[in-house]
């Protein structure tokens, strides 16, 4: 097997995954990569190989969404019979302040991606198939449980932004013919989860408050339930769905929802602290519209694609804990040793 995929969104907590898998299943992966002024492959480093090196198969290309013309230049010199495209500015919280940004790269950042795709296509004679990583967002106020014939009603920018980027990714299958899948994926998190959703949030903090590192975690609406699943699960999804015979919309959930609240009782037990101790309300990180339930029903993709999640929430939460408490005794130990100054970072 010779493939080529091209993940935008590598960096992420997907796509590092992804690119794990896709790796092991010996496809050639290229992925795109932001120009930062920092670091932020932490997530890949651990797969990456110099491209000197023999038998490297994992390349990544500066690129950004908001430059199409980049993008194009990647597609035409790549030549991938795949692309996912999971690059977003993916935080709801944040999607208020930067709205403008948000839209750009989440809605108008895919219609670059789909055009560049479609004109690789139609110089090349060859297929790509193309992956767009939608999200239960989309689907916000509507009432659980939410499958694929539920209407949409988003509640942010960021969820407006994917409902447009939905309908242009099925407007290019049905107007070109091009091989097109929405996944329309319910919240998923791992130890590579970004530190300001609320899952990591609350992990991170238990471990550095057990830790002595942190002292309080200042968290806004408690009562939201989310339909919570392990990310390597959803990355095997994304891929299914680009094997089958024919390009359809798949939501990929765990059918199982919990609160906000709930995820500090099982973060706070593994720890064996009482979490009321420490947790305080900071309105700062209410949202201007709350999306307050989200439950899947993934029935079609375990039909269809015989996709099953296998992680439960009790085991994602136990895993993530696990981690951070790893994460927070090397802090501790270089501070004792006087190697790292205290610090605090900005998060929402
Ligand atoms: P993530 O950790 O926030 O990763 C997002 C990726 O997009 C990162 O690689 C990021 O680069 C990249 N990116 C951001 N702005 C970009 C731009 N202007 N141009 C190109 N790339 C850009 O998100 P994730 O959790 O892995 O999610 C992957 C995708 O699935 C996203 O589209 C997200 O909206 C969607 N989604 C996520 C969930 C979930 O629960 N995780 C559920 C449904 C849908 P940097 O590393 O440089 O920031
Ligand atoms: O919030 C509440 C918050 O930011 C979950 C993204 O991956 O999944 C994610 O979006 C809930 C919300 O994820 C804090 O109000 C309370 O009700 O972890 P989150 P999200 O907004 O569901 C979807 C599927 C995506 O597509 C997105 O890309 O937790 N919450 N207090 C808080 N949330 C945060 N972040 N921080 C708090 O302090």
């Amino acid at each position: 097997m010779n493939r080529r995929a091209l993940i935008v969104g590598i960096t992420g907590q997907d796509g590092s995954y992804l690119a794990e898998l896709l790796l092991q299943k010996g496809y050639q992966v290229h992925g795109i990569v932001r120009r930062a002024s920092t670091f932020n492959t932490g997530r890949i480093d651990h797969i990456y190989a110099d491209r000197h090196e023999p038998d490297t198969r994992l390349f990544l290309h500066f690129g950004d969404l908001s430059d199409g013309t980049g993008m194009r230049r990647i597609v035409e010199e790549v030549k991938p019979n795949e692309v996912y495209n999971l690059g977003a500015q993916s935080h709801v919280r944040v999607s208020f302040d930067e709205p403008e940004y948000t839209a750009d790269v989440v809605a108008t950042g895919t219609l670059r991606l789909l055009e560049a795709v479609r004109d690789y296509m139609l110089g090349s004679k060859q297929t790509v198939r193309f992956y767009q990583a939608g999200s239960s967002e989309m689907f916000g106020s509507e009432a659980p449980p939410q499958n694929e014939k539920t209407p949409f009603h988003p509640r942010s920018p960021y969820a407006a932004s994917k409902v447009a980027a939905h309908w242009f990714a099925t407007n290019y299958r049905e107007a070109y013919g091009m091989f097109i899948c929405n996944g329309i994926l319910f919240n998923h998190e791992s130890p590579r989860r970004g530190e300001t959703f609320v899952t990591r949030k609350i992990t991170r903090a238990a471990a550095r408050i057990k830790l002595g590192l942190d002292h309080k975690l200042h968290l806004g609406n408690l009562d939201a339930k989310r339909d919570w699943g392990f990310a390597g699960d959803y990355v095997r999804a994304m891929w299914q769905m680009l094997q089958a015979d024919q390009p359809d919309d798949f939501v990929v959930a765990t059918g199982v929802s919990h609160s906000v609240r709930q995820c500090l009782e099982l973060a706070f037990q593994e720890v064996e602290l009482d979490w009321k101790k420490y947790v305080e309300l900071d309105s700062r990180y209410l949202r201007p519209a709350e999306v307050d339930h989200l439950l899947g029903d993934a029935s079609k993709a375990r039909e269809k694609l015989g996709w099953q999640p296998t992680v439960t929430f009790p085991e994602l939460v136990k895993m993530m804990v696990a981690h951070d408490l790893e994460l927070a005794g090397r802090e501790q130990t270089l501070r004792l040793s006087g190697q790292l100054q205290e610090g605090r970072r900005h998060a929402w």
